[in-house]
């Protein structure tokens, strides 16, 4: 059934109109908000003229009035849209007007026209235009917009540059045609965070972030990383912002992070607001980076944007890879591709070894909404940062300048992307292409042998099968390699192989010893890389590899094989482990960021993850009991050091939230969780009561709750936030992470009980339940009680929001991992969802997908 409603990308056809101009009319009332629309319509030359119907996309529109150049027409519409027949429309260029009615306020599923604490706000990617007016609703037919809006709110807003305005009213003029996923519309009693910003050509530029009264204080951080973002945005791609305006808006209920419509992004609150007292190190962290991975949109997505669904990859890949080059920029290198790639194996390489692996272009879909995936996004970046490493700098960057130059205002797609590097380079990118139309994570083994001064790597890659894809052909892999000296010196410097057989060996001549191999350096190509090497090589490589990716990525492989050892045969952490890491903690000449990586341990879902894919059924208790093992050992050798560490760590003066201060609170609160194993929590309770910022309080409130303490904390925590919803997000989720594993689904319960547990609102559900599925022991704990509350939650949820819900289902994804009984039980679940009556179309493909 689901393969009956699949849309394929080989069935693309250019749309049969061309719409010029759209002029949109919004009266806003709660239960029923007024949409008039004039499009100024002709017939596509690429459909070769006249003589075709319209159709016109709608959804849940009650429609008011219908007329053709001014005649009325008798309205006939169905479930999914309306079809005006060839018959009664002009050979030429015409004028369409309909009249609509809906209901923002009814609106639970946050697409198309809602509201959200009394403020309007819409959210029409990919689909939710045709929630608000008939249209047609694809990224390829791409129109100038002018938009009044009235209502009696102070605040009224929409795309482009304003017109005119005065009491109840606003007009609003775009002068860049767009898609109608780019449409936004705002009103509400809102205030201004304002700056003045002017683009290198002199353009004069109002920029203002839009929240709730109460709010405006907590701004200051995405204005500033704003205006970091458009500078950057100037200097390394050479791309201007185009409009009088930018505006932001904050919202508390909304699907996803945030979304880029032109000159009006729309944010989740909890990634533009931001003060010290109340978000982390990373909430900063993560608000540079959307803010920045929005407004990049401007030009990858909107000014140049996607032809198809099917290329969501062209804007989102590479949006990623900028917004990743931004933040590498703005703070260190380093770090940031080493916390990219731990995102990267802890969400794609998850998804690709799973029932949901798609390519990161795919083929088909049912619900376009289930593909805002970490394949799309952060493997479509990776592919993005292959291409670079192959090509070199340089044609990057005249490669990114003909792109814009020859797709501006148009509706792209990955074979105008590839072309422009064949244009640049004269390479031929059609084996490379394999990276956007095959799913999987490429499997590469390596040896090596060394002889008469000659030292040779030899590559075998393996590209397993995925659903719908059992065989596939080699890739193009770059893989960086250096090669380091018996004495830790680099006896050749960072050199990019480029294997493009499914069997290749690389030769070195001329080496007076045998090298020891950094391979894959700064992670140059997404694969799992199979290596045989003695502990002692990785610590070997942890204390002298240039390449800090590589120095991090030794320690971590070297804390994986002792954990997975630990697991399959019990074995107790020896001392090499121990040793590099305490040699790498107390060592000041170290990034303390890249110190407070090295001490993550690796994640039980990771560990899951890479027990199966050696062949190991995994088990979460196991792996749990093993972790903790492994921490309590750390914190047994380390013990000593630590008061010592987070003394010389503090940091005087008010906080600030840049990189290198974040970086210190990093290593700080690593040292205070392991200092909490030992000391029964008296340095955390200190660090908590003596807070004076939301990383500490955080930090300190998970010390002691990682060690089964914490409860009057807690309660302080909540008495002094329950006003803030943001804030409030973290105590919920902070319960269920550190849960202990057979008390996570009662204490998920529990909370679900909660007053403050507004499940209808995305973050607080996500808060909640998934908490609950990212805490792996706990997930997948005895008899299945969180499989079946997961379960019950997604249902009652998806009548409501099937995108979140939806979304959230991918919880489940994992679960051919398990041994035979957890298989059963989450089978049986994904079974009961399938069988809900009334289901949504989203939850219907995503259950089905992973029944396979
Ligand atoms: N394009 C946005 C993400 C986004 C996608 C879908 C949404 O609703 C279904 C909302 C936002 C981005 O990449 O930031
Ligand atoms: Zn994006």
């Amino acid at each position: 059934m689901t393969e009956a409603l699949a849309i394929r990308l080989a069935d693309y056809q250019p749309y049969t109109h061309l719409v010029d101009q759209v002029s949109l009319t919004f009266r806003l009332a709660p239960t029923a908000t007024r949409v008039k629309a004039r499009l100024d319509l002709r017939p596509n030359p690429a459909r070769g003229g006249g003589g075709h119907d319209l159709r016109l996309d709608g959804e849940g529109l009650r429609l008011l009035a219908l007329a053709v150049d001014g005649r009325a027409l008798a309205a006939r519409s169905d479930a999914t849209g309306l079809t005006i027949s060839a018959a009664d429309l002009p050979d030429g260029p015409f004028v369409l007007e309909t009249e609509v009615e809906i209901a923002p306020e009814g609106n639970t599923a946050l697409e198309g026209l809602y509201m959200s604490n009394g403020m309007y706000c819409t959210q029409c990617e990919a689909e939710g235009f045709r929630k608000i007016t008939f249209y047609p609703d694809r990224p390829d037919v791409m129109a100038r917009f002018r938009v009044r809006v009235e209502g009696d709110l102070p605040v009224l807003l929409s795309n482009g540059n304003p017109v005119a305005q005065g009491p109840g009213w606003a007009e609003w003029d775009d002068p860049w045609p767009k898609p109608a996923y780019l449409f936004a519309l705002v009103a509400g009693n809102l205030r201004a965070h304002s700056a003045p910003f002017r683009t290198k050509s002199g353009r004069d530029v109002a920029l203002n972030i839009w929240v709730r009264p109460g709010d405006e204080g907590r701004c200051a951080y995405a204005m500033d990383s704003l205006i970091r973002s458009m500078l950057w945005d100037e200097q390394v791609y050479g791309r201007e912002y185009d409009l009088d305006v930018f505006n932001i808006v904050a919202v508390d209920d909304f699907n996803m992070g945030a979304m880029e419509n032109k000159g009006l992004n729309i944010f989740n609150s909890k990634f533009v607001l931001a003060s010290p007292e109340t978000a982390t190190d990373d909430d900063f962290a993560r608000i540079e980076a959307i803010i920045a991975h929005e407004y990049f949109h401007n030009w990858t997505g909107n000014r140049i944007t996607c032809r198809d669904w099917f290329q969501l990859c062209l804007k989102e890949g590479l949006t990623v890879y900028r917004d990743q080059q931004f933040s590498g920029d703005m703070r260190s290198h380093a770090v940031k591709r080493i916390e990219d790639v731990l995102m990267l194996r802890a969400r794609q390489f998850r998804e690709d070894q799973g029932p949901l692996a798609h390519a990161v272009r795919p083929e088909s879909y049912v619900e376009i909404n289930n593909f805002y995936t970490a394949t799309i996004y952060e493997k479509g970046a990776e592919v993005i940062g292959m291409l670079r490493r192959l090509v070199g700098d340089d044609a990057y960057a005249r490669a990114l300048d003909l792109y814009f130059d020859r797709h501006d205002g148009e509706a792209a797609t990955i074979e105008d992307w590839l072309a422009v590097f064949e244009e640049t380079t004269g390479r031929d990118l059609a084996q490379f292409k394999r990276w956007y139309t095959e799913a999987g994570t490429p499997r590469l083994r390596m040896t090596d042998d060394f002889k008469d001064g000659s030292y040779t790597l030899h590559f075998e890659q393996e590209n397993p099968a995925t659903p719908g894809q059992p065989v596939k052909g080699a890739k193009v892999l770059p893989i960086a390699v250096g090669l380091l000296g018996p004495n830790g010196d680099e006896v050749v410097p960072t050199t990019v192989l480029e294997m493009t057989e499914p069997r290749q060996s690389f030769r070195f001549d001329g080496l007076p010893a045998r090298p020891l191999a950094s391979v894959l350096r700064g992670f140059s190509a997404p694969v799992v890389l199979i290596r045989d090497l003695r502990p002692e090589d990785r610590a070997f490589l942890l204390a002298h590899d240039t390449d800090p990716f590589n120095k991090w990525e030794a320690g971590r492989a070297l804390a994986k094989d002792l954990l997975a050892r630990m697991v399959v045969t019990g074995a107790q952490p020896g001392p090499d482990w121990l040793d590099a890491l305490e040699r790498v903690t107390l060592d000041d000449s170290l990034d303390p960021a890249f110190r407070a990586l090295c001490l993550r341990l690796p994640s039980d879902d990771d560990m899951a993850q890479t027990l199966h894919a050696s062949g190991h059924v995994p088990d979460p208790a196991a792996i749990y009991a093993a972790r903790r093992r492994m921490g309590a050992a750390l914190a047994q050798r380390l013990a000593a050091g630590l008061p010592g560490l987070i003394a010389s760590l503090a940091e005087p003066g008010p906080f600030t939230p840049d990189a290198r201060a974040a970086g210190r609170r990093a290593l700080r609160l690593a040292a205070l969780a392991l200092l909490s194993r030992v000391d029964g929590g008296a340095a955390a309770r200190a660090a908590f009561a003596g807070a004076d910022n939301m990383t500490e309080e955080v930090g300190a409130l998970s010390c002691l709750l990682d060690i089964g303490e914490g409860q009057a904390e807690l309660a302080r925590f909540e008495a002094r936030w329950r006003a803030d919803r943001n804030v409030m997000d973290k105590w919920f989720a902070l319960q269920i992470a550190y849960a202990a594993p057979e008390r996570a689904a009662d204490v998920t319960r529990a909370l679900t009980a909660h007053p403050d547990f507004d499940w209808k609102n995305p973050n607080r559900f996500r808060s909640v339940i998934g908490a609950l599925a990212g805490n792996h022991a706990g997930f997948h704990h005895g008899e299945g009680a969180s499989y079946a509350l997961v379960a019950d939650w997604l249902l009652r949820l998806d009548p409501l929001n099937p995108q979140t819900a939806a979304r959230m289902s991918t919880a489940f994804e994992t679960w051919p991992r398990y041994d035979a009984d957890r298989q059963g039980m989450v089978r049986a679940v994904l079974e009961r969802i399938l069988a809900t009556e009334g289901l949504s179309r989203d939850m219907r493909e995503m259950a089905g997908r992973m029944l396979g």
